[in-house]
């Protein structure tokens, strides 16, 4: 077997286009996960490793957040494809060490894909760039520790340092995360959410009181109706398609509505079953509407009105528990269809026969995720799926509810223990009351604040921990530029990635252990924390040798940065909570809310299920004490001629900006990455054929700067007209930083207004003026294709 290092790098020339699959999973995908497993980890390790994975002893996925059903119902084989590749990439026996930060320089490992940096292997050593230095070399532990506790101290003021969190981190380390930037003194704590879920977040929170799901797995296999709206199961939440089929078997109907008509809404072959081996497995749609990109918030709108015409309500659920329903009734039933038509790209038909399926429903349950969560008017779509909800009592009884689906394996957990810019006064006073000093009130930066601080010279400190920060956000030369202007930025890694390449003057690679690997601390061997989609907090146990003896834990990192950083000040034992992880789950017992008796809990088999007021009582803890009705406008993207609406997604082959591979098997692209899906008649009305190359560059009003990627085919695909959609990390410098959803700041990565350009001419046009802007150029091309051009 060839060692990662030496593959070579992979060719776009060498994409293939097959047509797309009808049907997710099947033995292909049980095939695909051992295939992996083995070629990372060796046959030993991987089976070692799998049979662990969800289990209860055991430790909890990494990669998505889909909940484990309960412990006496789990399969022998709890996972999927992709829990399997996030497992084998974690896994991986391959080593970056530091003979080979020796051996490649920054600007050398700059000019790799994200593909090939990500195989090099596990970070085995701390490492540091110094300023001025070409090539990163190793640290010690302490000396790294005090020379962040040095750097943040001679800051000006508190706020000067940004604490990003990508959200695989557990509780503990979360927690105490935020409890160090806020004895630190800043609220700056952006999070992956902030461009994931954070509309989702605003709107649940202001029309129910809480922003998460208020279903658990039973509902989803209580309900009549299930709707899967903007998001992609078959790759993203794999085993969510079992729960599915389960449902459907037990009588439930499934409205799906995506512009994509993806495999793993269509057709599920469950390679658990025998029937999902040999039969014909399940179908998993009955309706599928082929929305254009933005047109849900219309979409529920005429569902809504739909409903209140035929009476399909649920007066008694409206009158006790919400308020504002009348403005929306009156809203809802003036509305007009050909605006509908023209903003879903759906017909009064296809929409009419959905809501039948609403009206059919006694118990439904509403999913989405990003496709709903990117755009500008998301907090409003997310809104206008509660108002349905609400118009049918859809919400606090079995088998009906709302279902935002979480991304990251612990990014709900996350915010629970509580990273978050915007931190709630009252668990702002339950730190006070705990630990004795008075937190910072005002809010931090979020994601796209804490760019435009860099930028602008306000922030010159950068930790995160966990993530990839210049790759996964938006307008990613703006970023790069942004990264390189901080006096010092940290990462807390597991894998090579590019934020170690585009980096602060001077810059710390701090490797950590993953959720696959033992922790043992000077009180024995620790278990961490991390919380589902349901609202469902577990411990997890890694099986493996850590990759490294040099490597920390994630607790052990902050809490021993904590320390350095702040000595006694406040009289808070770091060095304590490093050492027995039972003594942050005490001080998480006493101020996060709904943890009392958290360490007790925990070790439950299962664990628990944190309070959820609408879900257990119909309890609405909003401005108003009860679910809110509200009332958006529908409002039209203006995309002007020779423009469509770009879409920017995930493969079946990455983890966000981790590329495992290059195959995205279900819709038919193998081999390469820079793909635009386009309508076959749009492709020719804009003058191209199928296979032509182009650039994109994207259509922004508000500044100057010419946003622009290279060198992508266009490949004929099942779109809406006018719609286009491409892989995300490459099309990342498309998304204007300042293009964002209002009230949430998240960036609109579902619907940049882009052109087209043949290959080629936008680099000879646009390349210089960034060169002597940044220094930099943001190309993700495969080699020869250098990141610094001289
Ligand atoms: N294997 C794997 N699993 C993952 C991840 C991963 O990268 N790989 N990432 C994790 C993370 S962090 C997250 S947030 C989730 C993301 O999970 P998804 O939300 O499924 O991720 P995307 O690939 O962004 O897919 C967006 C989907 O929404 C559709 N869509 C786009 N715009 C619209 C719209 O306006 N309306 C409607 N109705 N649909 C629309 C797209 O066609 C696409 O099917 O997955 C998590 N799980
Ligand atoms: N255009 C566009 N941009 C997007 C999106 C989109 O759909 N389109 N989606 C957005 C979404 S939903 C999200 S969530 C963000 C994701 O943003 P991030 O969370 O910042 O990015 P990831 O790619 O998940 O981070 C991967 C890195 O995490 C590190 N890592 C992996 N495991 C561990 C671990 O156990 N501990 C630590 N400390 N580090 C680890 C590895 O070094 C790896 O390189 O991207 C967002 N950006
Ligand atoms: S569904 Fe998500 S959490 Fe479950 S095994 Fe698959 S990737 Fe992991
Ligand atoms: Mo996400």
């Amino acid at each position: 077997m060839m060692k990662p290092s030496e593959q070579p790098e992979y060719d776009e020339a060498d994409l293939e286009v097959k047509p797309p699959k009808t049907k997710a999973a099947g033995v292909t995908a049980v095939a695909v996960s051992m295939k992996r497993g083995i070629e990372r980890m060796g046959l030993k390790r991987t089976g070692e490793t799998l049979l662990e994975l969800n289990k209860v002893h055991g430790y909890d996925c990494m990669s998505c957040a889909w909940p484990d059903p309960d412990p006496g119902e789990r399969h022998p084989a709890e996972f999927c494809e992709n829990g399997a590749k996030a497992v084998a990439d974690e896994a991986t026996r391959d080593r970056v060490t530091p003979e080979f930060f020796a051996q490649h320089s920054v600007e050398e490992l700059a000019g790799h894909s994200d593909l090939w940096l990500n195989q090099q292997g596990r970070i085995t050593h701390p490492m540091i760039k110094r300023a001025g230095s070409s090539h990163y070399e190793p640290i010690g532990w302490q000396e790294a520790y005090a020379l962040i506790a040095v750097e943040l101290n001679s800051l000006d003021s508190p706020d000067e340092a940004i604490f990003y969190t990508s959200g695989r981190a557990s509780n503990e380390a979360a927690f105490a995360y935020q409890l160090f930037a806020r004895a630190f003194g800043t609220n700056n704590l952006p999070d992956c959410s902030n461009m994931c879920h954070e509309s989702t977040s605003v709107a649940l929170a202001e029309s129910i009181g809480i922003g998460k799901a208020s279903v658990v797995l039973d509902d989803v296999h209580k309900a009549e109706l299930i709707v899967l709206q903007g998001h992609n199961p078959g790759t993203n939440h794999p085993r969510m398609l079992t729960h599915l089929e389960d449902a459907k078997k037990a009588g439930a109907k499934i409205l799906s509505i995506n512009p994509l008509r993806e495999a793993g809404l269509l057709h599920f072959q469950n390679p658990q079953t025998p029937a999902g081996v040999l039969g014909r497995g399940t179908d998993i749609t009955d309706f599928h509407l082929q929305i254009k990109p933005r047109g849900d918030l219309a979409l529920m709108q005429a569902i809504g009105s739909l409903l209140v015409e035929w009476d399909a309500l649920d007066h008694d659920f409206i009158g006790t528990y919400t308020q504002g329903f009348d403005e929306w009734r009156d809203h809802v039933t003036q509305v007009d269809w050909a605006v509908v038509e023209e903003s879903t790209g759906l017909t009064r038909a296809e929409i009419t026969r959905a809501a039948e399926m609403f009206r059919a429903s006694k118990a439904t349950v509403f999913c989405w995720a990003m496709g709903l969560t990117q755009h500008r008017n998301s907090v409003a779509i997310i809104k206008e799926i509660c108002n349905v909800a609400f118009a049918q009592g859809n919400i606090g009884k079995p088998g009906a509810g709302l279902l935002p689906l979480r991304g990251h394996s612990n990014v709900q957990g996350d915010r629970t223990m509580g990273i978050w810019e915007r931190p709630p006064q009252a668990f702002l006073d339950s730190i006070r009351d705990e630990f004795g000093f008075e937190p910072p009130r005002e809010h931090g930066h979020d994601t796209v604040d804490s760019i435009r601080a860099m930028r602008d010279g306000k922030a010159h400190f950068f930790m995160g921990l966990g993530g990839n920060f210049v790759d996964a956000t938006p307008d990613s030369r703006i970023t790069a530029a942004a990264m390189q202007k901080t006096r010092l930025s940290v990462q807390v890694s597991t894998k090579l990635n590019r934020s170690h390449l585009v980096t602060g003057e001077t810059a710390l690679i701090l490797p950590t252990r993953g959720r696959t690997e033992k922790d043992v601390q000077a009180s024995g061997e620790q278990f961490i924390t991390v919380e589902d989609t349901e609202c469902a907090v577990h411990a997890s146990r890694g099986p493996l040798e850590p990759a490294s003896p040099h490597l920390e834990s994630e607790t052990a990192i902050v809490t021993q940065i904590a320390h350095a950083t702040l000595g006694d000040r406040y009289g808070i034992d770091w060095i304590g909570m490093r050492d027995d992880y039972t003594k942050v789950r005490h001080h998480i017992s006493k101020v996060v809310p709904g943890c009392e008796g958290y360490e007790v809990n925990v070790r439950r088999p299962g664990g628990f299920i944190l309070p959820h007021p609408p879900r257990d009582s119909r309890t609405f803890e909003t401005d108003t004490g009860l679910a809110n009705f509200e009332v958006s406008p529908i409002e039209m993207l203006d995309v002007p001629e020779g423009h469509v609406v770009l879409q920017t997604l995930r493969s079946h082959d990455q983890f966000n900006t981790t590329i495992y591979g290059l195959s995205d098997r279900y819709r038919g692209i193998e081999g390469g990455r820079r793909v635009v899906f386009m309508h076959r008649d749009d492709i020719a009305a804009l003058g191209y054929d199928n296979g032509s190359h182009v650039d994109i560059v994207s259509k922004w009003d508000d500044d100057d700067t010419v946003r622009y990627a290279t060198d992508f085919r266009l490949v004929e695909y099942d779109v809406p007209r006018g719609t286009a959609a491409a892989y995300y990390p490459e099309t990342n410098p498309l998304v204007p930083l300042d293009s964002t959803a209002r009230k949430s700041n998240c960036p609109t990565s579902k619907s940049i207004v882009v052109r087209f350009e043949p290959a080629g001419t936008v680099r000879d046009t646009h390349l210089g003026g960034h060169q002597k802007e940044v220094g930099w150029d943001w190309t993700h091309k495969s080699e020869p294709q250098p990141h610094y051009l001289s």
